[in-house]
């Protein structure tokens, strides 16, 4: 009986010490405003690059395009043959960088004409995509962060992501922030703050509201996906797959 009274009570501090230690690593932020999104687009990736707002999809007929914030379509386009299925994409030195799912190739486009000019092989899948002006990073559906040598494209370093419960899995789409990366873990509504040097998960982006809205104005609404970084407005926008929206936050961080 005593053996279970203790377990108990240190099961029981075990779960509040993760709450506590969640909830202290909350980032507060203010919605700034909404623009309309697509909700035919499976999001994968989300980017701004000189005041451009770049998506790409997933599913049949994936594409990266040029997103009109009033319409939330995607004007000039390139569509990736049936075979494919988009992820991710990074913006580097003029050229789009885009993953593929389970097809292990990458795809380089250049950023002015959308013609593709490479392509690059990797052995796991592919999920997330960004950069820290010297490397690509990639996930690929684990905890791990994949850092790519941007002449070779070979994999140099990996960092695993992890929280006081253990390594962080299914991390997906991806923006570097200020020295840090974030990582939308895959089917929930939290974006994670991680530390590239240690891999610890510093800070924490509850999203709930905001998936909670969409759904609410669009029932096929899925899950949160698409994040980018505007660093001149500091200001950080963030969609879903198939959401009616897309929505502009300023973190208070
Ligand atoms: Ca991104």
């Amino acid at each position: 009986m005593f053996t279970l009274i203790i377990l108990s009570l240190l099961l029981g501090c075990g779960k509040e010490k993760k709450g506590n230690a969640d909830n202290e690593l909350l980032i507060p932020f203010k919605l700034k405003t909404r623009w309309k999104h697509d909700i035919q687009a499976w999001t994968q990736g989300l980017v701004i690059h000189d005041g451009l707002l770049y998506e790409s999809t997933g599913q049949k007929g994936s594409y990266i395009g040029i997103v009109d914030i009033k319409t939330g379509k995607a004007g000039r386009k390139v569509i990736l043959d049936d075979k494919y299925f988009g992820e991710g994409i990074t913006i580097l030195n003029g050229k789009i960088y885009q993953l593929t799912w389970e097809n292990h190739v990458g795809f380089i486009y250049d950023l002015k004409t959308f013609e593709k000019i490479n392509e690059f092989p990797y052995t796991t899948e592919g999920w997330g995509i960004t950069h820290d002006n010297q490397h690509l990073i990639m996930s690929d559906g684990t905890e791990k962060l994949i850092y790519l040598d941007t002449a070779t494209l070979k994999p140099v370093k990996t960092v695993r992501v992890k929280d006081e419960g253990g390594f962080v899995t299914k991390l997906n789409e991806l923006e570097y922030m200020e020295g840090y990366i974030l990582a939308n873990q895959w089917e929930t509504n939290r974006i994670l703050k991680i530390d590239p040097q240690s891999g610890n998960v510093v800070g924490i982006l509850d999203l709930s509201q905001l998936a909670q809205e969409a759904k609410l104005d669009y029932p096929q609404a899925d899950v949160l996906n698409g994040i980018a970084y505007h660093p001149g407005t500091k200001l950080l926008i963030v969609t879903g797959k198939f959401w009616p929206s897309t929505y502009v936050l300023q973190l208070n961080q």
